[in-house]
């Protein structure tokens, strides 16, 4: 087609008058097909019903049940293992890592469509699955991504906010604050403010939530550009595409279809992973307090920003290239023994191993050495090889290690333990960014909850604390 397309005007303006008319049936064709199409909200809709009643009679019948005592390990230990919030969409298991609405990742692998041409799950897929407990059908998906795209443009006073930082500032710190300032367009905000009944409040929370999800993109490549390439255009958004496929263009890296496609898979498994975990928890927590989906999700992010939590995947690459850097290409077994008795000799933690819940390597992990298995140039890159390579896998010789070190409950790889490493193959090098993709994909299950927090009327979240002497004073009593 290149070459009539170029040989002259008159081609050119044939050409055009065909493509066009093209483009206008394909149009009319994909409106038809979505006009028959449920929408997100209409799938949500359907299901709030039986969850609402599902949870009066819960409460109504067994509101006095117990789920089990509270050890005082828990209340002086992050509260490890304490059954005390609701949260529906994911459920994650210490031996067999998460399920999402009860499906496995191999199962989701297999159930939720992908995007055309590509095999790797989808965003919208993940966040269909999330929010209504349901699998979506192809067209389904296709028409949130374009609902998703037509909303994906920041407002100026984001960009010119963004524009104004300092490029040294962290990007996840640059990421928390321009999704709070999104909140100037918050719809929950404003129709609390002119008064509305608690039931619509979902209805709102939906609204706000599917225009964070959808402007996220934009937002985090607004900050890769400025910070890593000042002064790059920006491509304008493509209707026709995947949240994740506009995010790699935006980012640069939209000509790497395997890119992108690692993109998708890496951001739709980290979009839950139940609501115990700091960034959701942070996220549930403040907007009990019916504060907007934005700034809730602003503060989910900056928990996710500790490097316990999500800064881990930069934390990984940052040892595993010192470890290159000490140890050269050629490392063993025993380097690498060696430099991890090192890490945890100087009294740091291994990045990307262990985890407050799970007891087994991370699905999450398995999934992406997956990725990494179908395509023998990332088995070739020596720094994969150091996570994963026969002959020197850190996955190999750390859980060893940490066991004989003796004080992590989980001696396995975290998803984290991977995840850098494959960015870094395709040309993502920044490792300060790495978070900021964490944070558009933990999106999806923060948010979720947040809208069903709202369909089912959650009250506001407030555990009771004690005092050390209160602590002992209740022991003895
Ligand atoms: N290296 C060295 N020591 C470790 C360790 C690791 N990878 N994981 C746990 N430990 C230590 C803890 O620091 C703790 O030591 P302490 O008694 O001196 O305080 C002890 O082992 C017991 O910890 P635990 O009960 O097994 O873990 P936890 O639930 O308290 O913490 C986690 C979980 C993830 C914070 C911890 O394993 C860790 O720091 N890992 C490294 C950082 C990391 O990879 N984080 C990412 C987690 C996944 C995510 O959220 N993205």
């Amino acid at each position: 087609m290149r070459g009539p397309v170029q040989s002259g005007p008159k081609v050119h303006t044939m050409f055009r008058q065909a493509a066009s008319r093209s483009f206008v049936r394909n149009t009319l064709a994909a409106q038809k097909r979505f006009a028959s199409t449920k929408t997100i909200k209409e799938a949500l809709q359907e299901v709030i019903p039986a969850k609402q009643e599902q949870l009066k009679a819960l409460k109504k019948q067994h509101g006095q049940a117990s789920l089990g005592e509270v050890k005082v390990e828990q209340v002086i230990g992050g509260m490890r293992g304490l059954k005390a919030m609701l949260w529906d969409a994911s459920v994650l298991d210490p031996l067999e890592g998460i399920r999402f609405h009860g499906l496995t990742i191999p199962d989701c692998q297999k159930a939720l469509p992908a995007a055309p041409g590509g095999k790797e799950i989808i965003a919208e897929s993940m966040l269909w699955l999330l929010l209504t407990g349901k699998v979506p059908t192809e067209a389904e998906v296709r028409q949130l991504s374009r609902q998703l795209a037509e909303k994906g443009h920041l407002p100026s006073h984001v960009e010119k906010l963004i524009d104004s930082l300092p490029t040294s500032l962290h990007p996840m710190t640059q990421l928390g604050m321009g999704v709070a300032a999104l909140n100037h367009d918050s719809t929950f905000a404003a129709a609390y403010e002119k008064g509305i009944k608690k039931s619509e409040y979902w209805t709102y929370a939906l609204e706000d939530s599917l225009n964070l999800i959808a402007k996220l993109p934009a937002l985090a490549a607004r900050i890769y550009r400025n910070v890593y390439h000042p002064g790059r255009p920006l491509p304008s958004i493509d209707n026709n595409l995947d949240l994740v496929g506009n995010y790699a263009n935006l980012l640069g890296y939209g000509g790497n279809h395997d890119l992108v496609e690692y993109l998708r898979l890496y951001i739709s498994i980290h979009g839950d992973h139940e609501g115990g975990n700091a960034s959701a928890h942070t996220a549930h927590l403040v907007s009990s307090t019916l504060a907007d989906p934005y700034i809730s999700y602003a503060a989910a992010l900056y928990a996710l920003a500790g490097p316990l939590h999500g800064l881990a995947n930069q934390e990984v690459l940052r040892w595993q290239l010192n470890m290159r850097k000490e140890l050269g290409d050629n490392i063993t077994h025993e380097h690498i023994k060696e430099f991890l008795w090192k890490t945890l000799n100087s009294g740091q933690v291994v990045p990307g191993y262990g985890h407050g819940v799970l007891r087994n390597p991370d699905p999450r992990f398995i999934a992406l050495q997956e990725f990494c298995d179908t395509r023998p140039e990332l088995l070739a890159d020596p720094v994969i090889n150091l996570v994963k390579k026969a002959s020197a896998r850190t996955y190999e010789v750390a859980p060893a290690v940490l066991k004989e070190h003796g004080k992590t409950k989980n001696p396995y790889p975290n998803v984290d333990a991977a995840s850098g490493c494959v960015l870094f193959h395709y040309g993502i090098t920044q490792f300060k960014y790495y978070t900021v993709i964490f944070g558009v994909s933990r999106a999806l299950g923060a948010l979720t909850q947040v809208v069903w927090a709202r369909a089912l009327g959650l009250p506001l979240e407030r555990p009771k604390s004690l005092s050390l002497d209160a602590i002992e004073k209740a022991i003895k009593a």
